[in-house]
């Protein structure tokens, strides 16, 4: 047994590792549980006495030898193939560029929108998601059994069923009223939720952009001149524009404005169905009764106001067909939208 370790000794110092491949061999050789130097330490029990205490110690010696060896051929590969990686890189190949985000397409269409109005004096107002009955529905006239507050189209919160996700941004005009004294002239952008089926054409959640306007001799005249504006700015220069009439509760009149198809020009499209235009926007004088109702004495004073969904202007501009592709996070989708139309 002696000349066995004498021999396992030689066969250390004389050993090369040339590989990952030798190194494993090496490892399993003499190393592991299982290799030749845990045989010789089974082996110790039937050393005799007297030569145990040197068998021990030339056991130990050869596997500190071992361990000693196995490091320096670990150290000595990583070296070398280190050496023949860095020899591969060609430095001169372009660096890829970094991915960058990009915008998302409602902020893109929200910015914009909220810009043209910025620079004729709106300044941006905001306010509560969860609201009450009175902000998102009686302060604006919805009466009682309109079906708005019916619990097919509104989501009410099941502890409380006087707050309610609110269903239009309408709610930030009521609290500026009640809060803050006229003139007033705001737009209000944000997220509003509906109890709708999740389809290609509708959603639990969209995002309006709506807009107040209340001084002393404020008239249909500055409403029809402040939207044709917008319209200008935001579709073209070339764009018309026809107001038809409508109906809200909170504004009388009330007109839905149409803009002349941006594709085809009116000649006539599938953006637009063949009709040459395309509706943009609610709009119409704020009802004398929601004044009242925000302590605003519409003897004295009068406003107008508007609303557009933001995803109905994004998928007119960029022609998009499912209103799910805007909240599912796609990045094939999302990164279309990069440029400077930020
Ligand atoms: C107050 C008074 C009046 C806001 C208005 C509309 C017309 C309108 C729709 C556009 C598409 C909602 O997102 S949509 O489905 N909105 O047509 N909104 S006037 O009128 C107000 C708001 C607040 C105190």
């Amino acid at each position: 047994m002696f000349e066995k370790v004498e021999a396992y000794k030689q066969e250390l110092k004389d050993i090369a590792v040339k590989s990952a491949e030798e190194l494993e061999q090496f490892r399993m050789k003499f190393i592991s549980r299982k290799s030749v130097i845990g045989d010789l330490f089974n082996d110790f029990k039937r050393v005799p006495n007297e030569h145990k205490k040197r068998f021990g110690q030339e056991l130990n010696h050869l596997k500190s030898l071992a361990q000693e060896r196995f490091q320096h051929f670990v150290v000595e590969l990583e070296q070398n193939t280190g050496n023949q990686a860095s020899q591969s890189i060609d430095l001169t190949l372009p660096v890829q560029p970094d991915q960058l985000g990009s915008r998302h397409p409602i902020s893109i269409v929200a910015n914009k929108i909220i810009s043209i109005f910025e620079r004729i004096g709106f300044s941006v107002a905001e306010g509560p998601e969860v609201e009450d009955d009175w902000h998102n529905f009686s302060a604006l006239n919805f009466p009682e059994n309109h079906p708005a507050r019916e619990m097919q189209d509104t989501f009410f919160i099941t502890k409380n069923p006087d707050t309610v996700l609110r269903t239009h941004t309408s709610n930030v005009q009521i609290r500026l009223m009640e809060n803050q004294k006229p003139p007033f002239r705001s737009i209000m952008p944000g997220r509003v939720y509906r109890n709708e089926a999740i389809s290609a054409r509708a959603h639990c959640f969209f995002h309006q952009v709506e807009g107040l306007y209340v001084d002393k001799n404020v008239g249909f005249k500055n409403l029809k001149d402040t939207l044709y504006h917008f319209a200008k700015e935001m579709f073209g220069k070339e764009t018309k524009v026809r107001f038809r009439p409508s109906f809200f509760p909170f504004t009388e009149p009330s007109a839905e404005m149409d803009i002349s198809c941006f594709i085809c020009g009116g000649s006539g499209c599938k953006v637009c169905k063949q009709t040459g235009w395309v509706e943009i926007l609610g709009s119409g004088m704020v009802d004398p009764n929601v004044l009242k109702n925000c302590d605003i004495d519409p003897e004295e004073y009068t406003g107008f106001a508007f609303g557009m969904g933001i995803e109905r202007i994004a998928m007119l501009k960029y022609q998009i067909d499912d209103l799910r592709l805007f909240s599912e996070n796609d990045v094939r989708f999302l990164s279309q939208f990069t440029g400077a139309d930020t």
